[in-house]
């Protein structure tokens, strides 16, 4: 076998930086590491999506909100994804009887975008291209590295192999990170992985005469339980939903009829607008995809290498802050490279030491999330609890501030928002303590002041009541 060994590490003056995957996270990190000057090589196992006929991903349009935002600003790209983003300024819970009702995020400047994966993500590998150095390797696979001496073996566009080196390894390689697996075999390293039951499905809504089946600006939603379906709007008109239930359950539709049946039961709006025929073949075009859940510690190996976007934290999509964390996460390693100087022995601890407990909370709080929907979320109780969380902050606007608008619209550390919304749980338990204490005391007081006149019931007539009251 062919093996070429290339060394690039300092060869000028600014170190190598190898981004190991270019999705998402792996694309915007690359568009950093080049603004401040590094050598960036880019190695992606896929060939390069922008020449690609058909593009195999993990989901067609994403929710786009605050932190995803702030991070494309920092490289200058926020203008250009926004642009081909559609607003959804609300969320548009269907019931099973097919009545519709709006619950919008904020207030008007506080919406989210749907913004198409595909297209992100090529953007991102142009922007990244347009600086001088930075270099593409796409049909590069790693294989395996060696956590001692930093070199990476990949497999090349003609399967030969490749071994590379350079100054510092980010691993953007998603969910099943082949560079995490060398952190798994060092001491005190943590790591937890965990399936959820359910799997989830894409079915896609088209236009009709040339326009949007429903109303294009709302995050689509039709809570069931433990069956639950989701829509994102796209720029051709059409709707992506995505359908999330039990394996076991996907497992029992077996033939078209019994979709139909089983969309007739749960979602009966939805069929005229997917169509009859589209949705028994659309059904069955895939298999249910799986979802994880995926934590470790820490997230870097020494000054040589670290991870971020999903390879550092698979969260599950229950939040929609899987790609928001993950480009967070190159806008903090950012920061610290500001404060600490680019020195990579500083930098990357302090990058675990701060971004661990963030991005923990928000893996927790989609799980906690998923777990709730799944319990007792239907559209009844998901717009109750909505209506209280928005009526609590318009009377106490300062102090009870919903977990989803911190999440979503602020870039409160994660942590701190967990921290804030059991606080604000608690000062609202004390507020219906205080209330019913109250009106306790406030009823004993009328009681004593005006007593209710009990010898204005007749006493022979209570006792042939309790006479005629036979439990037998
Ligand atoms: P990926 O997008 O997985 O990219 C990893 C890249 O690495 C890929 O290009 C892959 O080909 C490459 N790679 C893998 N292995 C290797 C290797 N060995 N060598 C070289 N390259 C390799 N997030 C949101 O913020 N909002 C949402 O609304 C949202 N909705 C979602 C809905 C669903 C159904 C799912 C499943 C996820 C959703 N997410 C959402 C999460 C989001 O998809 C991920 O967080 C995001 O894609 C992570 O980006 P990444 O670059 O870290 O990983
Ligand atoms: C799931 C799959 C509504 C895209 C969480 C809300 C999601 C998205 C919500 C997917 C829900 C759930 C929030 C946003 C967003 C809500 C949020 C979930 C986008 C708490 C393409 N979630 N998602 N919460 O508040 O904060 O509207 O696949 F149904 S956007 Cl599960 Cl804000």
């Amino acid at each position: 076998m062919d093996y070429s060994n290339i060394d690039r590490r300092s060869s000028s003056n600014k170190k190598v930086v190898a981004v190991v995957g270019g999705g998402l996270v792996g694309a915007l990190n690359a568009c950093y590491f080049a603004k401040r000057g590094f050598q960036v090589e880019v190695f992606e196992s896929r060939e390069d999506i922008r020449k690609a006929k058909i593009v195999k991903g993990r989901s067609i349009n994403l929710a786009l909100s605050h932190r995803g935002r702030q991070a494309l600003k920092q490289v200058g790209m926020e203008d250009k994804i926004v642009s081909k983003g559609i607003p959804m300024h609300a969320r548009m819970i269907h019931s099973r009887n097919g009545k519709q009702s709006a619950i919008p995020y904020g207030k008007k400047g506080q919406y989210i975008l749907s913004v198409d994966r595909a297209n992100l993500n090529k953007e991102l590998l142009s922007e990244a291209e347009t600086y001088p150095n930075t270099k593409m390797n796409f049909d590069h696979k790693l294989l395996d590295w060696n956590a001692e001496t930093g070199a990476m073996t990949f497999i090349g566009p003609e399967g030969t192999k490749e071994e590379i080196q350079a100054d510092l390894i980010v691993g953007c390689d998603g969910a099943f990170s082949a560079i995490r697996k060398q952190f798994l075999r060092r001491s005190r390293f943590n790591y937890s992985q965990t399936y959820i039951p359910h799997g989830y499905l894409e079915l896609t809504m088209p236009p009709r005469n040339g326009d949007f089946t429903m109303k294009p600006n709302f995050l689509h939603i039709w809570p069931r339980n433990t069956f639950m379906m989701i829509a994102l709007p796209n720029l051709d008109k059409t709707f992506t939903c995505t359908l999330f239930m039990p394996f076991e359950e996907f497992e029992k539709l077996t033939t078209g009829d019994q979709v139909i049946e089983f969309f007739e039961k749960y979602f009966p709006d939805t069929i005229p607008l997917i169509g009859v025929e589209a949705l028994k073949k659309d059904y069955f075009r895939l298999p249910a995809q799986a979802m994880v859940s995926v934590k470790c510690s820490p997230y870097h190996l020494g000054n040589m290498c670290v991870l971020m976007g999903d390879a550092a934290h698979a969260v599950v999509p229950f939040y929609g802050q899987g790609m928001n964390a993950g480009f967070e996460d190159c806008l903090v390693f950012n920061e610290i490279m500001d404060q600490l100087k680019e020195d990579f022995s500083a930098v990357l601890p302090e990058y675990s030491r701060v971004r661990v407990p963030d991005d923990h909370a928000i893996a927790d709080l989609a799980m906690y999330n998923y777990v709730e929907m799944r319990a007792h979320v239907n559209s009844k109780w998901f717009l109750f609890r909505k209506h209280v969380d928005n009526f609590l902050h318009i009377i106490m606007p300062r102090t009870i501030i919903p977990l989803y608008t911190m999440v979503t619209f602020t870039r409160t550390r994660y942590h701190e928002a967990i921290k804030r919304w059991h606080w604000q749980d608690k000062v609202i338990n004390h507020g219906l303590l205080i209330s019913a204490t109250a009106a306790l005391l406030g009823g004993t007081y009328l009681l004593v002041k005006h007593p209710p006149n009990i010898s204005q019931i007749p006493v022979d007539h209570l006792w042939t009541r309790l006479q005629a009251f036979k439990p037998f």
